[in-house]
This record gives C-alpha cells, sequence and structure tokens, in this order.
C-alpha cells in the first residue's frame, strides 16, 4: 500500500484540509499520515475562529518520525498557516524526499481574486518557493495570479493566454501543473493541465453549476494525489478528481442540509469507487 504524508491544518468545522484529505485518500487505498499545521474551530470563511498554530511542534513530530525510520511515497502539502512554517514545511520536504517520493503542491491561498483570511500580501512569494521543489501543483486561477505575480483576471481570457500561465507556472519548477477553475464560457468550467516531460497541454471542462461550496479545491487535490498514487497518468487523475468533486458537489446541492461550508463528498464515496474499482 502507498504511504502519503499530507501537511494542512485541522479545520474542526468545515470539511475542508484534513478533514477532507485523510477520508478521501484512505478511500482510494492509500495509508494517510497526517501533520498538522495548525489546529482551528473552523476553516477561516467564518466570521470568527480561534487558530492555534502548530509550526514550534512539527519539526519534533517529524524528527521522531525519522528516527523510527518511517517513509512516503509522497508528500501532499495544502494550507498552510504562516510564512514561518512555509520553511519548516521546506525542511521537512528535503529530509523525506528520495528520487521516487511525489511532491505535491497544492498552493491553497485564495480564490475568486482574493487571499483568505489572514493570509500576509508577502505570503504569495513565499509559497512560490515551495512549489519550486515540487512535482506537480494544482493551483487556482487567483493562486496562479499570485505565484505569477500578474492580475486575476476572471473572464475573457482565451486558450493561448491559459497556456502562457501554465508554462510560466511550470517554469517556478513543477514538471507538471494542473490550473483549475477555468473557464473560456459562463456556462463551463474545468481545468487545464501541463506535462513539461511530454510537453503535452490537456483540458476538462464541463457545466458550472450555480452554487458554489467550500473545500472543493482540498477534495479536488486529494482525489488527484490518491489517483497520481494509484498509477494514473496527471490527465487520468486530473479528470477523476474533478469528477469526483462536481458528483459532491450534485450530493450537496441535493441534501436538504446543504451546507455551505463544505461537500457531502462521502455521500459521492460510491461512485469514486465504481471509477475505482472495477465490479463494485
Ligand atoms: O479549503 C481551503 C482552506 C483550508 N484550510 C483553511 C481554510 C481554507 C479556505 O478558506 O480557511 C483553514
Amino acid at each position: 500500500m502507498k504511504r502519503i504524508l499530507t501537511i494542512q491544518d485541522i479545520s474542526c468545522v468545515g470539511k475542508c484540509s484534513v478533514t477532507a484529505a485523510l477520508p478521501i485518500l484512505s478511500a482510494m487505498g492509500v495509508e494517510t499520515t497526517i501533520l498538522p499545521t495548525a489546529l482551528l474551530s473552523s476553516h477561516t470563511a467564518f466570521s470568527e475562529f480561534t487558530f492555534l498554530d502548530l509550526t514550534a511542534y512539527m519539526p519534533s513530530i517529524t524528527a521522531q518520525w525519522q528516527q523510527q525510520g518511517i517513509t512516503f511515497d509522497a508528500i501532499y502539502t495544502g494550507y498552510l498557516g504562516s510564512v514561518e512554517q512555509i520553511a519548516v514545511v521546506e525542511d521537512i520536504i528535503t529530509r523525506f524526499r528520495t528520487p521516487e517520493t511525489l511532491i505535491f503542491v497544492d498552493p491553497v491561498m485564495g480564490d475568486a481574486g482574493r487571499l483568505y483570511s489572514g493570509m500576509s500580501s508577502d505570503f504569495p512569494q513565499h509559497m512560490k518557493r515551495l512549489c519550486r521543489c515540487a512535482d506537480v501543483i494544482v493551483p487556482n486561477m487567483t493562486e496562479a495570479a499570485h505565484l505569477l505575480e500578474i492580475p486575476y483576471i476572471e473572464k475573457d481570457y482565451d486558450d493561448a493566454y491559459i497556456r502562457d500561465i501554465l508554462h510560466r507556472l511550470s517554469a517556478i519548477g513543477a514538471d507538471m501543473v494542473i490550473l483549475t477553475g477555468v473557464s473560456f464560457a459562463q456556462s463551463e468550467v474545468g481545468f487545464m493541465g501541463f506535462d513539461a516531460a511530454r510537453e503535452q497541454y490537456f483540458s476538462y471542462f464541463h457545466k458550472r453549476f450555480p452554487q458554489q461550496f467550500h473545500g472543493t479545491g482540498d477534495v479536488f487535490a486529494s482525489t488527484c494525489v490518491g489517483g497520481l498514487l494509484r498509477g494514473m497518468s496527471l490527465e487520468q487523475a486530473a479528470r477523476l478528481a474533478e469528477d469526483f468533486t462536481l458528483e459532491s458537489i450534485r450530493e450537496t446541492a441535493q441534501a436538504e442540509d446543504a451546507r455551505w461550508y463544505g461537500v457531502h463528498y462521502e455521500a459521492a464515496f460510491p461512485y469514486l469507487f465504481r471509477r475505482l474499482f472495477p465490479g463494485f
């Protein structure tokens, strides 16, 4: 069984980060080790939340793992709580990386053109440094704009513009890039990808869902890295991730208690299993 280390926060309420990554990766048959970066009462889209920074504990936890000889097939980073924490995560990657380790960085920073609440304006430049040591990065359009220090454009861009962004994102350091939330027409949204080693671009679009839900980026990233660890190509893994995220959104929209702070991925697991396990 493949083993992954995921480094992101625990938000007690609001399904995102670890509370999305752990169940999804486990369901995909990937043994998942967590390294919590912070403990929040809820994610930061709530009007108020508590925030316990765990940066100081992270080095002693990982030192213990090293002493026990624990290794990982992949390291997947998500929401990080501070600039200082990014340096700690870089150090962890350096210490645990082998030539075979897949480094998957979701540069979680913002959405709809804005950085998430509490993120400092210099955060993107530090996140860019972390992206340098990744094999795969999966920014959304907002995060891509911040990483490249270009204006965020909401619409009316074309295929050539996105290809250029993908190219510039991969020039930061990662061979494989998936850019999410790409939309060439109001009714459609999806992702475009670039595999630099093969010089291949690919894309996948579907009908836009009228509602927006929180935590979908984490569902997408977790499923995508899970697919890669199951031996899928980047394009296959990203398509599966997009489909599973959409299915989770559909389940949420249909639920009587549809919540805005996380999608009901639990109800979409049978769909994921049908895609992953023939005969399920
Ligand atoms: O889903 C991204 C995310 C993860 N973790 C925390 C967040 C957010 C987005 O707002 O606040 C704590």
